[in-house]
């Protein structure tokens, strides 16, 4: 698992490592890894989500690169967040197309519980109530929320798990192009 994991980058060798520790200080308890033998949470247990860690790499093509193909409300384009190690998301700056329609696949790295809220930057610094989110992800879970970039901006994405906001687990989203 570690092996395959570092082929996949920095970002989730990085959650590869916290995973271990995070083991060790619940007591490498059996039932803190059973997760990780299950499906993830979500929706995302299909080829779709195997796709995303296959040869084509850990991400697709963004706005402006090549190969990008802007996601649409009949098939969204799959974007992979790590919430944590720590209170922090990876990335946390994520450029979308105007109009387009994204999934955000988030997938929790070590011990704690997150959220993942996005939309209006103001609504989602707010806590407003009717925002997008996405709640109770464990370690190791991944759940997903669909969200249509049909405005301006500024968007952003936060957790509002108690204090995690206010530890600066919070993202922006660029309208591109
Ligand atoms: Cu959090």
């Amino acid at each position: 698992m570690t092996a395959r994991l570092g082929l996949l980058g920095s970002g989730l060798m990085l959650g590869g490592a916290l995973l271990m520790g995070a083991g060790a200080v619940v007591g490498g308890g059996a039932g803190s890894y059973t997760m990780m033998g299950n499906r993830p949470v979500g929706g995302f247990g299909g080829p779709g989500m195997m796709g995303g860690f296959g040869t084509s790499g850990i991400r697709a093509p963004g706005p402006g690169e090549a190969g990008f193909v802007a996601g649409t409300v009949a098939s969204p384009r799959v974007i992979r967040v790590f919430a944590g190690p720590g209170y922090a998301f990876s990335p946390s700056n994520i450029a979308v197309a105007k109009g387009e329609t994204v999934t955000f696949a988030v997938t929790s790295m070590g011990g704690l519980v997150h959220e993942f809220m996005v939309g209006p930057a103001d609504a989602v610094a707010a806590d407003t109530v009717g925002t997008p989110e996405v709640a109770d992800i464990g370690m190791m879970q991944t759940k997903s929320v669909t969200y249509t970039f049909d405005g301006s901006g500024p968007y952003g994405f936060a957790c509002h798990a108690a204090g995690h906001y206010e530890a600066g687990m919070r993202g922006t989203i660029t309208i591109a192009g």
